[in-house]
């Protein structure tokens, strides 16, 4: 039997378990990214692993999603980051420099290599022909570490792509066609591959904007084969020497199987609150907007940025719409001046924003209220932009240029003709903005340097014999981590500090529940389906563990989260029933006896709700080496222990 491009690298890589769909297989990885707001974590934790240096191929810190500075503590942040990739063998990539998934395609992806990185979209680099998977930073620092990295060995989704995209139909289009198909929940436990002829009709960009959004199917990671389209990218970043084709084997077998006919698709858009909640750009058209961003590590390349000056050219933003746009990188920024395209830009009015998250985080450019804003970024979940009531459309580069022009949305494809887009066969090359890390000899004399703002992270403690908690908050399916830790340019300069950033978690569901949990001592979560979707960031674990939650019983866990409440020592817990889920409710007293014994060798724990009289079966989903790291306090303490 052959083999599919993910199975080829995996198999490269693998260095425990076996090739059994479902059990948990341990990877070598080659690289590492962080970025600025899960990074201080990820630095905190490998500083308190011990180990002097990293042992990676590469390892890469990006500062991109922190950059406001409104007070002292992201710049402290920035700071630290810096000095501990200085002293431990980790180039700096610059604030100003870009979005690190845009910096690290351009400028550090391999085909064929394993990269994890602490943030969700790192599946960007999919779109180079690479095992590319988002972690928490727990993850990331072990890794960083030479540990291994573990992933439930995932089914392969095969999506055959025929054909070639029509005139002003673009990437975005193609991933908002495969959300609408398969939903937020579709990609869990999968990686998603794509082949066909219509994969040489894509560029490694428009790729990568493809594999960037497959984290909002849910998937552990999206792959391209790596061709000749991947040889021209990697000549034009001047990187042609780490070029090797992979593809799949004629007779590789896939677990399901999707086919997209790229002449048949129309542009597209996902509505409130949801990436996967899709309509037609027709359906909706002549829908009156406030707002228009463009930029995010989804949809911020050169050749997206080419298409948008296009349409901006000799045109002005329509007088009730703010446009605004970000290049993904220094490198893009300085092509579009080079170019001219920056010029068509201004000229029409747009609000040039530094190459960063920016608005995708909510760092910025929140809408009015109950405004209407079209992006081109990869989430739209409520509150996210730091509007309550504005309601987030995501869509393409050029849908989102034309309406801001005519200030309704507007289907691109009345822009007629469609010119011929092409890459430069040359890329500007300035990596003056990596910083490279201290020699080993020169390593010993950098300090570490920590702001006020940077505090350790939360005490933990093996899992009792026992709990007997009270139920402090009870939730409904889908839980992003931005209901759980919300993000926005209040609380992320908060990312080092987790008593601080705490006070705010789940606010946007129950303004209450951090003094409750604190007043409480120790409690657990009842959640639905999908619990813990979105971002990687760990401190949606962390913050929870700081304020005393044990366990978090769901009907479904996202992927990420659930390792990170593994990492953090909280035990995950699922229904086997889930009508037992409408029987316990917010207040009520459970107990989970002889818990260590169900941990160590059962499938189920019984959950007895005191309160109600009811009694349910919970499943233990947990791999043997994630049972040893919730019985000993979670992957800190456990990884102290072993990696030396
Ligand atoms: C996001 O898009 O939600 C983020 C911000 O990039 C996160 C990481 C974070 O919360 O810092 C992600 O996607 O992992
Ligand atoms: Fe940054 Fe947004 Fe991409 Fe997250 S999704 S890495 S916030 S640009």
């Amino acid at each position: 039997m052959g083999y599919t491009v993910a199975e080829k690298i995996l198999k490269e890589h693998l260095v425990e378990g076996e090739f059994k769909k479902g059990s948990e297989i341990g990877i070598r990885i080659d690289q590492t990214l962080t970025q600025d707001a899960t990074g201080t974590m990820a630095y905190i934790e490998f500083e308190a692993m011990g180990i002097p240096r990293v042992r990676t191929e590469k390892s890469v810190a990006y500062i991109d999603h922190n950059t406001l500075q409104s007070g002292f503590e992201n710049a402290d942040d920035h700071r630290f980051i810096g000095s501990v990739a200085k002293k431990r063998g980790i180039s700096f990539s610059r604030p100003g420099n870009g979005i690190c998934h845009q910096v690290h395609l351009e400028r550090f992806g391999i085909p064929g290599k394993t990269l994890i990185g602490s943030d969700s979209h790192t599946p960007t680099g999919g779109g180079l022909g690479m095992i590319a998977i988002g972690a928490g930073g727990l993850d990331v620092a072990v890794a960083m570490g030479g540990g291994t990295y573990y992933i439930t060995y995932p089914k392969i989704v095969k999506v055959e792509l025929k054909g070639k995209l029509s005139p002003w139909v673009s990437a975005k289009d193609v991933i908002l066609e495969v959300l609408r198909r398969m939903s937020v929940k579709g990609g869990v436990g999968k990686i998603i591959e794509y082949c066909g002829d219509g994969v040489k009709t894509l560029s490694v960009p428009e790729r990568a904007t493809i594999t960037n959004m497959g984290a909002e199917l849910g998937a552990t990671t999206s792959v391209f084969p790596s061709d000749e389209r991947t040889l021209e990218f990697l000549r034009a970043q001047k990187r042609e020497e780490v070029y090797k084709e992979i593809s799949a084997d004629p007779d590789a077998e896939y677990d399901e199987e999707l086919v997209i006919e790229l002449d048949k698709l129309e542009p597209l858009v996902a509505c409130p609150h949801s990436p996967d909640n899709v309509k037609t750009v027709k359906e909706l058209e002549g829908m009156k907007i406030d707002q228009v961003c463009i930029g995010s590590c989804t949809n911020s390349s050169l050749l997206d940025m080419m298409k948008v000056a296009y349409i901006l050219r000799g045109k002005t933003v329509h007088p009730d719409v703010s446009l605004s746009i970000a290049p993904g990188s220094k490198q893009v920024l300085n092509m579009l001046s080079r170019g001219g395209e920056l010029s068509d830009m201004i000229d029409a009015g747009a609000r040039l924003l530094e190459s960063a998250c920016g608005p995708c985080i909510g760092m910025g450019q929140s809408p009015n209220s109950k405004g209407v804003s079209l992006r081109t970024f990869n989430r739209n979940f409520l509150g996210r932009s730091g509007t309550k009531d504005a309601q987030i459309y995501l869509l393409s580069p050029e849908t989102a240029a034309i309406s801001a022009i005519t200030g309704v949305l507007t289907d691109p494809r009345s822009l007629g003709e469609m010119p011929q887009f092409e890459l430069p066969a040359t890329f500007i090359i300035n990596d003056n903005m990596i910083a490279l890390p201290a020699s080993k000899e020169e390593a010993d004399k950098v300090e570490v340097l920590k702001g006020p703002n940077i505090k350790s992270y939360p005490e933990t403690s093996p899992l009792p014999e026992s709990l007997h908690i009270t139920c402090s908050l009870k939730v409904g399916d889908n839980i992003t981590t931005d209901h759980i830790m919300p993000a926005g340019s209040k609380i992320l300069p908060l990312r080092s500090n987790i008593p601080e950033i705490s006070k705010y978690c789940f606010s946007v569901v129950d303004e209450k529940f951090p003094e409750r949990a604190l007043s409480l001592g120790t409690s657990a979560i009842i959640g639905g389906s999908n619990y813990g979707q979105g971002s990687s960031r760990e401190h949606a674990a962390l913050a929870p563990l700081y304020l005393g939650i044990k366990t978090v019983i769901v009907k479904s866990f996202a992927r990420i989260h659930k390792a990170n409440l593994v990492n953090a020592g909280i035990l995950p817990l699922t229904f086997a029933n889930e009508a037992d889920y409408d029987k316990i409710s917010a207040g009520d007293e459970l107990c989970l006896d002889n818990l260590r014994e169900a941990v160590k060798s059962g499938n189920t724990v019984t959950l007895k709700d005191k309160t109600s009289g009811i009694e349910a079966i919970l499943n233990i989903e947990l791999s043997e080496r994630e049972r040893e790291v919730i019985l000993e306090g979670g992957l800190l303490d456990y990884t102290r222990e072993r990696i030396k």
